[in-house]
């Protein structure tokens, strides 16, 4: 149930199409990832999507919303979204 509110959530997001960084590049948004990530059942895929993230996550803090966004785009492809 959590899970299907977090996706829903989630792929409204995406569906605005004009989700922009600010909407991505948080906290919130990186749990989100770790949770959808972690339910994964390709481990390649998986890994892949979880060392873009970390790159997202690296961005963010040093405050580069372009690098956030590009890497937050790689582990999306990685999850198929
Ligand atoms: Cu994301």
């Amino acid at each position: 149930m959590i899970k299907t509110l977090l996706f829903a959530g989630f792929a409204s997001a995406l569906a605005m199409g004009a989700a922009s960084a600010a909407d991505l590049c948080n906290d919130d948004h990186m749990k989100q990832m770790d949770q959808m990530i972690a339910d994964m059942t390709d481990e390649a895929k998986q890994k892949e999507a979880m060392a873009a993230l970390d790159q997202s996550k690296a961005a963010m803090k040093d405050g580069d919303t372009d690098e956030c966004m590009k890497y937050m785009g790689e582990a999306h492809a990685a999850m198929g979204l």
